[in-house]
């Protein structure tokens, strides 16, 4: 079986080495070193923001790959997909990853260490009180993989947390809330919001006006799902006027952040690079690997997204 794989540029030999080695059997090229007569012969496509073209060229694709857990880019204008089986990594180490950000991304306001940060430079010493975590409310938005390990963590941290999805789902030590009559209970309760969700129809611009004007005043809003879930304007109108105490954000609308963009510079973002949880090469070699083997032999790979509802 022929695999194309098509990566970002600064890893994309690391997953072709990786992938041949963890399935010696197949044939990986990378694209776009792929000639035109060969794109006819290459049956499953391993990709992360791939071009259009290499859907329009490899026209018998048996499958998709993604190498990571969201595949809205697969969903973008422009892109034509075939009618294969779609699969995405679903990995407990990616998980765990999501899990310690929205930890340290909470801590970051909770302990004061925001403005710890500014002090240290201004040489200031000066206290802050910051609160328990059994008086700190969470909200999770999204309780997949990576909302439930995040929910997990948090509870094993003493936080009084609570998750809302699109069905309901049960966790230990979580308020459960879904859909649209679980979302303003659940945002009433939220002195922390993590979006943790899928980027879809439904939503894409969650994160704006009328979100936070449900959350307790003086909320902080963590985005780590994607760049689009967050109305940029509403968060900035919402941070200056005092409505939330801060965001952390690791996902924007566009990737890498442009320098002259007013997060960069705002004294309540602390921003990373879309870093929260990276796919881990070790594990996902050997579940792709896994998934070509599957289609390879006729059968369904498991972690299929779910095309009518974009995840
Ligand atoms: P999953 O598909 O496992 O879980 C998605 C969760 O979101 C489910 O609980 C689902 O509800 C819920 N959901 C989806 N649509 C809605 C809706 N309209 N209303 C309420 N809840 C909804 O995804 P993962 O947990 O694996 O990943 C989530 C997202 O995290 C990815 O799509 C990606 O965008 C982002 N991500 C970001 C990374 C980073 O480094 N910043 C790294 C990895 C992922 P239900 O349970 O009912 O299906
Ligand atoms: C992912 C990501 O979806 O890294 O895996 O954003």
């Amino acid at each position: 079986m022929q695999v194309v794989v098509s990566a970002p540029a600064e890893v994309s030999e690391r997953w072709r080495d990786g992938l041949a080695q963890a399935a010696p059997e197949l044939d990986f090229v990378l694209w776009p070193e792929v000639a035109d007569g060969d794109a006819e012969a290459i049956e499953a496509a391993v990709v992360w923001n791939a071009p259009p073209e290499l859907y329009a060229r490899c026209r018998h694709l048996k499958c998709i790959c993604v190498l990571g857990a969201g595949t809205d880019q697969l969903f973008a204008p422009g892109i034509e997909l075939p009618e294969v089986p779609i699969v995405r990594i679903v990995d407990p180490v990616m998980a765990l990853r999501m899990a310690s950000y929205v930890l340290a991304a909470i801590l970051h306001f909770q302990r004061d260490f925001h403005d710890y940060v500014r002090q240290q430079r201004e040489r200031v010493w000066r206290k802050h009180r910051s609160r328990d975590s059994h008086r700190v409310r969470v909200g999770v938005m999204g309780l997949g993989a990576m909302g439930r390990a995040s929910a997990k963590l948090l509870v094993t941290n003493g936080y009084d947390v609570a998750g809302w999805s699109r069905s309901p789902r049960r966790l230990p030590g979580v308020e459960g809330f879904a859909g649209e009559d679980g979302w303003p209970p659940f945002l009433a309760r939220c002195d922390y919001l993590a979006c943790l969700l899928p980027l879809t129809a439904e939503t894409r611009g969650l994160l704006g006006v009328e979100t936070f004007a449900r959350l307790p005043e003086g909320a902080v809003v963590i985005n780590a799902g994607r760049g689009a879930h967050l109305v940029e304007a509403d968060l900035l109108a919402a941070l200056d006027a005092g409505r939330l105490r801060g965001a952390v954000l690791d996902v924007f609308e566009t990737e890498p952040l442009p320098p002259e963009h007013p997060f960069w510079d705002h004294p309540r973002i602390l921003l990373t690079p879309h870093v929260a949880s990276i796919t881990n090469l070790e594990t996902g070699v050997v579940q792709i690997a896994a998934a070509l083997r599957t289609v390879r032999d006729g059968g369904v790979p498991v972690n299929l997204v779910d095309r009518a509802r974009g995840y």
